[in-house]
């Protein structure tokens, strides 16, 4: 059997084009509208040979890939390594590399902590770390929203939600490239994010343990259930890193792209600022548009068919979620930007059993923002060029030179 990065490298399904290319070039990460778009036009799926997998960049195709976790396991690993055949760099996520039924026992506890009625008890904390911080970039005028607003807001209120002792934002936020940039294959971006595992993973493993966790956070509600019996001390310490992977990252990228959206579409800021009903929709068309995690993999445990298109088992499918969300088919005028249309259905939050869990705290940080900014920004402009940082899961902002002026 021949292997490239971990899996096994299937034959070219009948009817499936052979499209040469290298979706975690740097260049095409930085910049992915036309690769998404290349990739739709080639059909359900696309076979590319420098990695021997499936792609898929359709809204339909994802979706049923995504919405089917029987046919297409996360277990095997949501990156190119198949974990069937190979040891992953670190312990498999309990939530996120796991099927039914295991998988429910575990995403029940973290249902509960982010459930609405604890992101009520949250609400008027975030407001006002978020008001604080529109008011510190008011005074500034001109910013760098990526390092000065879209990292600070999340490690400050999401190491406080958590309960978090220690809270080295740097280290956070490095953990999340690191555990993206791990999805991909082995190429200079996973080898750098991967060069600061020896001095951030003990450290991470030691925040997650119980004694490192203050009382009231969602820490301490994650150890609550090993005194009820749900899971053990030890599943308790990987629930917190789960929420360590994916809580930091994710809404830093959402941040950012939000401000991008709105510094660059000023009558989408114009229409927020008139209707504040439209924060919502505005965060949901943000994630529509920009598509923070790009691409998972799901890798196929059965011989099945998808779009009359067979799939053999061990088939390792790039579900490009990115061209999912710009799909002209599901969403009409895919490429502007607009806070009117209601993407319900978008695939920047995954779809199925697997679904983002912690969208409610997702939305709680970018509402609180997004109402600080409304109430007291008059106009956010560009300040400078925006650049784009390549990563093998996540499309991110490197750097966003922005102005505001006050209302
Ligand atoms: C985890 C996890 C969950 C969601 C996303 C993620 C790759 C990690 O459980 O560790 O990022």
């Amino acid at each position: 059997m021949k292997m490239i990065e971990g899996h096994a490298v299937i034959d070219v399904p009948d009817n499936v084009p052979v499209w040469d290319i290298d979706p975690y070039n740097p260049e095409i990460l930085a910049n992915p509208l036309n690769y998404y778009a290349e990739l739709r036009a080639k059909g359900p799926f696309a076979y590319i040979p420098k990695y021997g997998i499936l792609a898929c960049g359709r809204h339909k195709e994802n979706k049923e890939v995504f919405s089917d976790w029987e046919r297409f396991v996360s277990s095997r690993g949501v990156g190119l390594q198949d974990f069937k055949l190979g040891k992953p760099w670190r312990d498999p996520s309990i939530v996120l590399e796991v099927d039914p039924p295991e998988h429910g026992r575990t995403r029940k506890i973290l249902m509960r902590l982010m459930s609405p009625k604890v992101m009520r008890t949250l609400a008027d904390d975030f407001q006002l770390a978020a008001d604080r911080l529109i008011d510190e970039l008011l005074e500034k005028g001109t910013f760098e929203a990526v390092t000065e607003l879209a990292e600070v807001y999340p490690t400050t209120v999401f190491p406080d939600a958590m309960g978090l002792r220690a809270c080295d934002k740097r280290r956070l936020i490095d953990y999340g490239a690191m555990v993206f940039n791990a999805l991909g294959p082995d190429n200079d971006l996973r080898r750098k994010a991967m060069a600061t595992a020896p001095d951030i993973v003990p450290w991470i493993t030691e925040q997650c343990l119980r004694e490192n966790l203050k009382p009231n956070g969602f820490g301490a509600a994650i150890y609550a259930a090993v005194d009820e019996g749900e899971i053990t001390e030890e599943e308790a310490g990987m629930l917190a890193r789960s929420l360590l992977s994916a809580g930091v990252d994710t809404t830093v990228t959402g941040l950012g792209s939000a401000l991008w959206c709105l510094a660059t579409n000023p009558d989408q800021f114009e229409l927020l600022k008139s209707d504040m009903q439209l924060l919502r929709p505005a965060f949901e068309e943000v994630l529509r548009y920009t598509s923070p995690v790009h691409s998972f993999c799901r890798t196929a445990d059965i011989d099945t068919e998808v779009s009359s298109i067979k799939i053999k088992q061990g088939t390792k499918i790039l579900c490009v979620l990115g061209a999912a969300n710009m799909d002209e088919d599901q969403w009409p005028g895919a490429t502007k930007f607009d806070i009117s249309r209601k993407p319900v259905g978008h695939m920047a939050m995954g779809a199925g059993v697997h679904g983002c869990v912690g969208q409610n705290l997702a939305r709680a940080e970018v509402q609180a923002i997004f109402t600080a900014i409304a109430n007291k920004v008059d106009t956010i402009k560009l300040a400078g060029e925006a650049v784009w940082r390549p990563n093998n899961a996540v499309h991110a902002l490197d750097s966003l030179p922005i102005t505001f002026t006050r209302k």
